[in-house]
This record gives structure tokens, C-alpha cells and sequence, in this order.
């Protein structure tokens, strides 16, 4: 099986596809980068190619030359950086992914992977247990591209029967590559300073509590989804998916148990509106009953193995 990775050098690309790798083998892995070089372990682990996903002409080259069977479409612009340049966001991300369904549906593509957002979600949504289904009001531009992609994918695969599927990502936190422009990169740069001895103001108040995830579990969510049976499937892009819910002063003294000099301070920014907007928590039963989901990794676990790696890698760097 050939496997298209476009974002590759994202959050999420750069771990996802090194355990794309890892399962599908490294030939069979073409990592699709645009701005950002890549950095060595996708480098020499497998084929790459330069790519700019809302160019049409170039990504039917990449498709016409690699023959993928399956792209996971991870490019995107994230909601915070959304807001600065909107119009940068709708290119990428609905240009982007209309681009990848078309391509895919006249290329030969079997599977389509793209990630949709809690970002969907806005003020006129239960904020706590967000059902499945329920509705969509995103504030965002980011927000608005994604709500907008989970139609785009619903009639691709109704209309041309294309298998696109797809979550909706809480917050994700990771140790290897940091997010992008993102709203709950607090969650993570949290991490950072902790382990480097640095104290750390937060953009969002002490009280912000939103869903997230650790990118096992993120890996996780993305490969299983994809490897379902279509039969069990009763959703296409939009599924729900969680791990945790916890506050901004939450993490903080989660992280304090373990470094218990770290300081916080506060100061709210133009994200905190974004913040509040989505929701609280996620009901997520929907993935769990179709495809058996079931996360690893707990706020306390997520912690303690967060702080692990990142002391080694960033150690390693010195
Ligand atoms: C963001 O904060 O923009 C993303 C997301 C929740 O989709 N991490």
C-alpha cells in the first residue's frame, strides 16, 4: 500500500508519518512538505516531495508520479494563525482539501484521511459532552473551513463514493514537534518551559478547560479509523473523539508535581475568546461504538510521559 502524507512537517505529520512507516514500511511513505524543510528522521526514513496542497496542478504531479492509495491530508492552518490571515486559511484548508478530494476521486485514490476540529464547534453548542451530532457554529475561520470540509468529505462520499474519514482532534500534545498557530499550544508550550527551567505566561485564563489528547492517542484515533470496517462506519470526516478535559491551572499543577519550582502567570490574549467558544468536553460514544476507540492516556500519565521525552530530546539537542 503507498501512502501520501501532505503536512508532513506539522504536529501531527511528523509523528504520523514515521509511524506510517513503521507499519506500511518506509518506501511506501511519501512525506509532502511545503514551508518547513524536513527535519532528518523523515528526511532519510523514506521519499519526500516539496508540495503545495492548493496548487492543483502540482499535487495531480505528486499523485501522478507516487500512484498513493491512500492520502492522510494533514495540511492546514490552525485557528489562531487562521485569524491573522484568513484568507491564507481558506486557500490551505479549503482549497487544499477540495483539491486532494478531486484528485483522489480522478487519480485513483482508495482512501482519503483528514482531520476535522473541535474548532467546528462555537457558542450555540452544548459545551459539556458535545454530542455527535449537534450544532455546528465555529467562530473561527479555521472553524469555518473545517465545519465546511466535513460537508465537502460527506458529498465525496456520497456522490463519488470516495472512503474519506476523519475526527474531530481535541487539543493535541506532543513532544517532538511543536504546534503551529494553534489556540491550545499553551497546553504544550507549558511543557517546554517547565522542562527547561524557564516559568511560563499563559494566553488563556487559569479556569480554560478544553478537550485534549496525547499523540499516541492521536496517532492512534487516525490509523484505527482508517483501518475499520466501512461496514460499522455511520460517519465519514466528523467523528468526535477524546482523551481528557482539563484546565489551563489544572496542567499547570499537574506538571509542578514533577517540577514543583515551575511558575505560571496569566495573561489572556485575543485567543481566549477563541477558547471559550469551544466546548468543555466531548462525547466521543459514537467512535467507540464504530470503530472500537478507546484512549490511552490519561491527564496524569500524559504528564509524566510528556516530561520524559522532552527532557531527553531536549537534552539530545544541546
Ligand atoms: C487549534 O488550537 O487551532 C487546534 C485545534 C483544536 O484544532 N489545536
Amino acid at each position: 500500500m503507498k501512502i501520501l502524507v501532505t503536512g508532513a512537517t506539522g504536529q501531527i505529520g511528523s509523528e504520523l508519518t514515521l509511524e506510517l512507516r513503521r507499519l506500511y514500511g518506509e518506501e511506501n511513505v511519501v512525506a509532502a512538505f511545503h514551508r518547513t524543510p524536513l527535519p532528518p528522521s523523515l528526511k532519510d526514513s523514506g521519499p519526500s516531495v516539496r508540495l503545495d496542497v492548493a496548487d492543483r496542478a502540482e499535487l495531480e504531479k505528486v499523485v501522478r508520479n507516487y500512484k498513493p492509495d491512500v492520502i492522510y491530508h494533514l495540511a492546514a492552518i490552525l485557528s489562531a494563525k487562521g485569524e491573522e490571515n484568513p484568507a491564507a486559511a481558506w486557500r490551505v484548508n479549503l482549497d487544499g482539501l477540495y483539491n486532494v478530494l478531486e484528485v483522489a476521486r480522478a487519480g485513483g485514490v482508495r482512501q482519503v484521511f483528514w482531520p476535522s476540529s473541535i474548532a467546528v464547534f462555537g457558542p450555540k453548542t452544548p459545551k459539556e459532552d458535545t454530542p455527535q451530532d449537534t450544532v455546528l457554529s465555529p467562530t473561527t475561520m479555521y472553524g469555518v473551513t473545517k465545519a465546511a470540509g466535513e460537508y465537502l468529505c460527506d458529498y465525496y462520499a456520497r456522490r463519488y463514493g470516495l472512503d474519506v474519514r476523519g475526527v474531530r482532534y481535541p487539543g493535541i500534545i506532543s513532544s517532538e514537534t511543536l504546534p503551529g498557530g494553534g489556540t491550545t499550544d499553551y497546553a504544550v508550550e507549558m511543557f517546554y518551559a517547565a522542562v527547561k527551567g524557564e516559568p511560563y505566561t499563559c494566553f488563556v485564563r487559569p479556569d480554560t478547560t478544553l478537550p485534549m489528547m496525547y499523540m499516541p492517542d492521536c496517532l492512534k484515533a487516525a490509523i484505527q479509523l482508517m483501518e475499520a470496517d466501512p461496514a460499522r462506519l455511520t460517519h465519514r470526516a466528523d467523528y468526535n473523539v477524546t482523551a481528557m478535559s482539563f484546565s489551563a491551572e489544572e496542567l499547570a499543577a499537574e506538571i509542578k508535581k514533577h517540577v514543583p519550582n515551575f511558575q505560571v502567570a496569566y495573561r489572556p490574549d485575543f485567543r481566549q475568546e477563541i477558547a471559550d467558544s469551544w466546548p468543555r468536553s466531548i462525547d466521543d460514544s459514537a467512535a467507540r461504538e464504530d470503530w472500537d476507540w478507546e484512549p490511552s492516556y490519561d491527564l496524569s500519565r500524559m504528564v509524566e510521559d510528556m516530561l520524559a521525552r522532552l527532557k531527553r530530546r531536549l537534552q539530545g539537542e544541546r
